[in-house]
């Protein structure tokens, strides 16, 4: 199955890719479409965020899509970065950026409990939002960033049940336990029952 992913981000295309393409299904980017429409991302869930991105692309595309809207919620700030992850460090701000800012609130803090979230929303050809499900993994943050793997946070992200990061962890662990995969194998299951199984398992499969 060909399943185009709304996002203008080149590390979730890479992960959709890495957790798909082994299922069977192939992924096309925005960019191979022409690029994403501009979305203003001012919804205060993570879901909200998702199914604007995914009806707007979808109508831009003239194609069913799927979008995800993700990001950090630490526990001890009240759920930031949250819906604002992106953007944390405010206009011109970066990965790195976004990381020093998070730590430097979270300096001497002992509650260092954390979330990433992921919402993804899926719209038919027309615009129309199907359905939209959440993925999430739990874990701590780190006092400083440790690895060079993935994007955004996960070189300060200890997912529960490690002691290294998602910068240092492997990707296809990252891909087979993190908010992402949970939130791709409810989509799979949901928007396309009769799709082969959801990415965890068939990551399993394909480890095996
Ligand atoms: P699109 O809206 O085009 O999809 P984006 O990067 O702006 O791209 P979001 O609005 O969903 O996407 O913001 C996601 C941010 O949350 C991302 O930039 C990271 O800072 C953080 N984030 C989400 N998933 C992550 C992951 O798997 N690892 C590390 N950081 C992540």
């Amino acid at each position: 199955m060909k399943i185009v992913i709304a996002t203008s981000n080149a590390h979730k295309v890479q992960e959709f890719r890495a957790m798909l393409e082994p299922l069977g299904h192939s992924v096309v980017s925005a960019g191979e479409m022409g690029g994403m429409p501009p979305v203003d991302e001012d919804g205060s869930t993570f879901e909200e965020n998702a199914a604007k991105k995914a009806c707007q692309a979808a109508l831009a595309f003239h194609c069913p899509v799927m979008a995800d809207d993700s990001g950090l919620e630490v526990i001890a700030l009240g759920g930031e970065p949250g819906v604002l992850s992106a953007r944390y460090a405010g206009e011109g701000g970066n990965d790195g950026r976004n990381l020093a800012k998070l730590l430097g609130k979270l300096q001497g803090m002992e509650d260092r409990r954390a979330r990433f979230v992921c919402a993804i929303a899926l719209a038919d050809a027309q615009g129309r939002l199907q359905g939209c499900v959440r993925g999430e993994v739990q874990g701590h943050m780190a006092d400083a960033p440790r690895g060079k793997e993935g994007f955004g946070y996960d070189p300060a992200f200890v997912p529960q049940g490690y002691e290294q990061t998602f910068g240092e962890l492997p990707p296809q662990v990252k891909n087979r336990l993190s908010h992402r995969a949970r939130a791709l194998e409810q989509a799979i299951r949901q928007f396309f029952p009769d799709a082969p199984r959801g990415a965890r398992e068939g990551n399993r499969q394909e480890e095996a």
